[in-house]
């Protein structure tokens, strides 16, 4: 057999100085989905996650915490690690920036640079936003409201002058602009793509890449006065992860250059023009694409500390349930753009889409099949056009979810499969197998069997998005758990008749709480 291809995903590491919200959850949520859609489409994934936990920002808040930075980071960064069970998250590691073969890395890529005559000493005077952990020019920065300055992102910036080493930035606009012209989807949506290249055509200043102001950081090779400057450090956690600076280890050359970078759209300069850069000038391969997602407004509102509105993963877990939590999230957006988080929405959509639609469908379909077929597989006759149209709908939908998923749309994937849901929701009301029972049992039974192998199909394409809901209807269905990837969804591997089936159960309930009552 062929070896699978593989697939490298990562998620931006978090900052430690934060408990995780959703903003957080809905970039490692996204990844999920497409890893476990990759997993189950044969191909071999990587999927990436963890936590930055050095810096100025990380620094401060320890002080502030009364804790010292490592002990601070440790607490912190499990607060990270339990987003993976509290949100079934499947990923294959989780990576912290204080570990050693990170420092290792690190110096290494520094090196690299250093070595691609693209590193040098000056001294740096300008701003710097330890919030943002970012440079500005003065032309960036924004009147605050009693006059001071702020970061286009609103948060405070102050005035730097310190030694720094620099990144010869300048020098790479050509090979980063032939870089993103190389391949039409490299930077994603591309309204996203079009901002970068104007920020990169607009002309691009050296980068300060080292700090000497405070120590919680990497040292840079030779100099032990400076420390790397954060984003240096963090980004090159996607390189540690595969085992650079071991070029020969097998993890690097199997998933080196990663498929994708998901990011927030505040990161995506560091992303799509910083970091190609360092690889570039230190040899090494460039991401094959960058996409980044919108930000979540809550009931109309930015989500702060100090409006003191941001929503915890779990707090949605444990009100509307887990596979609800995770199909809201990646159904209620079009992936790319920003979009707003009400409670009322996460009721509208669980209970039309998931419990009316979805949930019901296989409710009332295994619940015919268990007092009508003996509680087994039915027996099929000859197909009409209208079953056989049904099913080849069902049996279309993968390759649209694939293209879909190749960019990234995961709300257009889902959207796809629904539309099925939405056809055989159609057939079941038109063929009325229920009434069938009295006057043509036979038909019932054919019936019955087409809808029975469609909640197949759209169980085995759901599993990505709510794993534990589309699992539990492939238990009903008795689909054996090495029958549930896509491979499966051939003709050869349809449903047998006369396979016994337990007694089926609700998959994905209606939500009745005081929300619906406003309705
Ligand atoms: O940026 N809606 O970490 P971070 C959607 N350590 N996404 C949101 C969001 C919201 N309201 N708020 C935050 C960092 N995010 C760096 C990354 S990677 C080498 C270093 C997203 O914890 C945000 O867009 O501040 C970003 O992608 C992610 O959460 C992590 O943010």
């Amino acid at each position: 057999m062929a070896e699978a291809k593989a697939y490298y995903i990562t998620t931006p590491i978090y900052y430690v100085n934060d408990k995780p919200h959703i903003g957080h959850a809905y970039t490692t949520l996204a990844c999920d989905v497409i890893s476990r859609f990759m997993r189950l489409d044969g191909r071999n994934v990587m999927f990436m996650t963890g936590t930055d936990e050095h810096g100025q920002k990380v620094e401060k808040s320890a002080q502030a915490d009364g804790t010292d930075p490592q002990a601070f980071c440790d607490r912190v960064s499990q607060n990270f690690r339990d987003l993976s069970p509290l949100l079934n998250f499947s990923n294959d590691g989780f990576i912290r920036t204080t570990e050693d073969r990170h420092t290792t890395a690190c110096q290494a890529i520094w090196k690299g640079m250093a070595d691609g005559g693209d590193i040098y000493l000056d001294s740096y005077a300008g701003w710097y936003s330890v919030r943002d952990e970012a440079y500005y020019a003065e032309d960036e920065l924004e009147d605050g409201p009693n006059g001071e300055k702020l970061s286009p992102f609103g948060a405070p910036v102050e005035w730097v002058e310190e030694p720094s080493y620099f990144f010869r930035l300048s020098q790479w606009q050509d090979r980063l602009l032939a870089y993103y012209e190389s391949d039409a989807n490299r930077i994603l949506p591309l309204s996203r793509r079009n901002e970068v290249i104007s920020f990169v055509k607009s002309g691009l200043r050296d980068l300060s890449i080292s700090r000497t102001s405070f120590k919680w950081g990497v040292p840079v090779p030779g100099d032990d006065d400076h420390i790397m400057y954060v984003w240096v450090d963090a980004l090159t956690n996607y390189l540690t992860a595969v085992g650079y600076p071991d070029t020969d280890a097998e993890s690097f050359k199997t998933f080196w250059p990663a498929d994708v970078h998901m990011v927030g759209k505040d990161i995506l300069r560091f992303h799509a023009v910083y970091w190609p850069a360092f690889l570039m000038s230190a040899g090494l391969e460039p991401p094959k694409r960058i996409f980044a997602h919108g930000w979540w407004t809550v009931e109309g509102k930015k989500m702060s500390k100090s409006l003191g509105n941001f929503i915890p993963p779990d707090e949605i877990v444990e009100k509307y349930g887990l596979d609800q939590a995770r199909y809201f999230l990646m159904r209620e957006l079009p992936f790319g753009n920003d979009g707003n988080f009400s409670h009322q929405a996460v009721v509208n959509r669980m209970n039309s889409e998931l419990a009316n639609d979805f949930g019901n469908l296989a409710q009332r379909v295994l619940s015919m099949v268990n007092k009508n077929c003996e509680a087994a597989v039915p027996h099929p006759g000859d197909l009409t056009i209208d079953d056989a149209g049904l099913l080849r709908g069902a049996r279309e939908v993968l390759e649209k979810m694939r293209a879909a998923i190749d960019e990234q749309l995961i709300h257009q994937a889902l959207a796809a499969l629904w539309a099925v849901v939405g056809d055989a929701n159609r057939y079941v009301d038109a063929q009325a197998p229920w009434a069938l029972k009295k006057t043509d049992p036979e038909r019932m039974a054919t019936v019955l069997y087409v809808l029975a192998e469609v909640i197949r199909h759209l169980a085995i394409l759901a599993q990505p998005v709510v794993p534990d809901g589309a699992g539990r209807m492939l238990d009903q269905l008795a689909v054996a758990e090495d029958q549930r990837s896509f491979a499966a969804l051939t003709d050869d591997r349809m449903l047998r008749p006369g396979t016994a089936l337990p007694k089926p159960q609700g998959v994905f309930p209606r939500y009745a709480g005081p929300e619906e009552a406003d309705a």
